[in-house]
């Protein structure tokens, strides 16, 4: 029986590289795609997710946008790529998209899945952990159906990247998916969900540099190599990880990660707020701890060989 996997992710270029590597994975069935207003323009990044789902041939897997709020907005520099992506010409060579639109909101969604699943479902999120944090307090049963919680996100033993000259009065510990919304972190915490963590500490061992980038230029009679090279060209210049797309690699083989145990709090509140902090006594997580990047490069590329 295929793993069953709800993705939330926020509509960055990296949580559309994310999806499209989730969606090549045989072994798991998608159970939808939430998008969250987070590291995104909402409209643009849905279509973009809609646009991708149809170009796999994955359109019968719903997308639900959700309409969750956060606290700290992303800077607009980010943001502004979910319009770049969805007017990429390799996603727009028809006039119609089949990806259905779910009416209902992206947290509600997330709810009903759960509800609904016969057998506790693995949650990828890529983005903040708002949705979660609602179905939870709304709905609390869910719990039980939530097999364990995979998310991109956290810094614990290595520097944020809220950096203090972007953000006035911050200093510098916290991550921008716990940043956005550190009160549903914490909510999260609260719960006795496995929580795996794909924190700062191991994604800064997966940059994503030209050399990598030429080698999907080579495998571009491919579609899905193309799009990755152009979704990755666009962010280049900046100094750019694979963060979403690491978190969602553990899905397809775990054995190439080690994962280590940790005991956390979260800071909710002032100049600290979204830190994922070491504490003696504290929440226990796993963490990703190590990669094998002799694995993981060369693994992407080959999923994205279609
Ligand atoms: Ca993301």
């Amino acid at each position: 029986m295929k793993q069953q996997v709800l993705l939330d992710h926020d509509g960055a270029v990296d949580d559309f590289l994310a999806t499209m590597l989730l969606m090549t994975m045989e072994h798991i069935e998608p159970l939808g795609v939430i998008v969250t207003p987070a590291d995104c323009y909402i409209q643009p990044a849905v279509s973009a997710t809609r646009k991708i789902l149809d170009l796999m041939g994955k359109s019968h897997i719903p997308v639900a946008e959700s309409t969750i709020r956060g606290i700290n907005a992303f800077p607009n520099l980010y943001r502004r790529d979910s319009f770049v992506i969805d007017n990429f010409p390799i996603l727009n060579q028809r006039d119609n998209y089949s990806t259905p639109l779910l009416r209902e909101s992206g947290q509600d969604f997330m709810i009903r899945v759960l509800q609904e699943a016969s057998t506790p479902v693995t949650l990828l999120i890529t983005g903040p952990l708002t949705n979660l944090a609602y179905a939870l307090d709304k709905a609390p049963e869910i719990e039980s159906k939530i097999q364990r919680l995979i998310w991109m996100g956290g810094a614990l033993n290595v520097p944020g990247n809220v950096e203090k000259n972007w953000e006035p009065g911050q200093d510098g510990s916290a991550e921008w998916n716990a940043y956005w919304d550190a009160l549903a972190v914490a909510r999260v915490w609260q719960s006795s969900l496995e929580i795996i963590m794909c924190s700062l500490d191991i994604t800064n061992n997966v940059p994503v540099n030209p050399e990598f980038v030429q080698k999907l230029g080579k495998q571009r009679q491919y579609d899905i190599s193309d799009l990755a090279g152009q979704c990755y060209a666009l962010v280049i210049p900046q100094d750019y990880y694979a963060w979403d797309v690491l978190a969602t690699s553990y899905l397809g083989h775990p054995p190439a990660f080690q994962l280590r145990s940790w005991e956390t709090e979260i800071i909710a509140t002032g100049k600290s707020q979204g830190r994922t902090k070491v504490v003696s006594g504290g929440r226990q997580i796993w963490a990703m701890d190590t990669v094998d990047k002799d694995w993981f490069y060369p693994y992407i590329l080959q999923q994205w060989r279609r």
